[in-house]
């Protein structure tokens, strides 16, 4: 019996290409990439390491509403999302506003949607995403269905997910996972293991070694990967995508990750359910450093090229703000409006009533 978990665990090796000192240890491994996008995806994560770090400003003058801290987990986020092709669906969790911005929704509607905004939930034509889910877990069904209705389609697109290491406690995540593997739907399930739910310690969220090791039980496919290098972050999402396109099914992919701020902006003190210690070793993991010594070391990158990037984000972040406080204040028609294609009868008559009331 034993013998039995253990084989299965030990399959579930760390995918790594770039260690913590910026050097390539798995050539093989190495992606596609070109100086271009290389550098592409070093100024997207030099830019969300800005927004998170601004985001976090504004959340404390008021001017922003929730908010889930992102520093940490660029590579993770970015790196996955950077696999993807404009016609792929997106269905993130709240952290995941980062793979949302890069996949085409503006910044200020990432803005209204902290502040509650029904506009920030308003996907524009061709941004193919779902607005972040606050329900743990509820998006992996989301996604088994998403992904279905691709493969019914004909298309060759596929859906892909996020959830965090405690949200693979959830019935949802298994139902999710056991859905698109019967069906074989092109679906990528992402666990982003950043080693607490809020407070709670991943040991304590279950006795498996590994997270990946979940899509034994359902039958598909599943990796772990370093998720502080965006290398391997990409590699893994790029294989699972074609695999998914190829009718070969859905994969799991855990990456190991770690957020440097709170949980949320809502109040929780790290400090109290966190050493310095992990913090210390977890920051010497930083994907930014790695990737950056990389560059570096190809001729690539430059101080002069970061400073650029920063002012960039800076500036784009002001104008962005400035356009979400220039929106027309939200009614409760708005709310009613927003949230059927064809409203039913009831909702219907709410509707008239408040615009009624509105327009007095
Ligand atoms: C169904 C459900 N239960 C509880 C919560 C409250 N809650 C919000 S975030 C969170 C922790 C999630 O941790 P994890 O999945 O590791 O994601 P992370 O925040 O670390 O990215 C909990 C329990 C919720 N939003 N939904
Ligand atoms: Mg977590």
């Amino acid at each position: 019996m034993e013998r039995k978990l253990e084989n299965i665990e030990n399959q579930f090796e760390t995918f790594q290409i770039l260690n913590e000192e910026g050097k390539v240890v798995n050539e093989e491994a190495m992606p596609n990439l070109s100086d271009e996008e290389l550098k592409e995806l070093m100024q997207r994560m030099v830019y969300t390491r800005i927004l998170d770090q601004r985001s976090i400003a504004l959340n404390r003058q008021g001017r922003l509403g929730f908010y889930a801290p992102t520093a940490g987990q660029e590579a993770s986020q970015l790196g996955t999302q950077f696999a993807l092709e404009k016609e792929d669906f997106i269905l993130p969790g709240y952290r995941d506003v980062p793979q949302l911005i890069w996949h085409g929704l503006p910044l200020y509607q990432a803005f209204l949607f902290s502040r509650g905004h029904f506009h920030g939930n308003q996907m524009p034509e061709g941004v193919n995403a779902l607005s972040p889910q606050i329900i743990i877990g509820a998006q992996y069904i989301q996604t088994a269905g998403v992904a279905l209705g691709m493969k019914k389609r004909g298309s060759k697109s596929v859906a892909i997910t996020y959830t965090g290491d405690g949200g693979t406690s959830q019935g949802d995540f298994y139902e999710g996972m056991n859905f698109a593997g019967a069906y074989k739907a092109p679906a990528i399930f992402v666990v982003q293991n950043n080693r607490f739910a809020i407070s709670v310690p991943v040991e304590k969220q279950t006795a498996a070694k590994t997270l990946a090791q979940k899509a034994v039980a359902a039958g598909i496919e599943g990796i772990q990967v370093d998720g502080m290098d965006v290398l391997a972050v990409y590699a893994a999402t790029k294989q699972a995508r074609e695999r998914a396109v190829n009718g070969e099914g859905p994969t799991l992919i855990e990456t190991l990750t770690y957020r440097y701020g709170p949980h949320t902006m809502a109040g929780d003190d790290p400090t109290r359910y966190r050493t310095d210690e992990l913090d210390n070793e977890w920051e010497k993991k930083d994907p930014l450093v790695r990737f950056r010594k990389y560059l570096e070391g190809k001729g690539l990158w430059s101080e002069d090229e970061e400073n650029k990037v920063i002012e960039k984000a800076k500036e784009e972040i002001k104008a962005a703000i400035k356009k979400a406080d220039e929106q027309p204040k939200q009614k409760v028609s708005d709310l009613i409006k927003n949230m059927y294609e064809e409203l039913p009868a009831h909702l219907q008559e709410q509707l008239e009533e408040y615009e009624a009331k509105e327009s007095k």
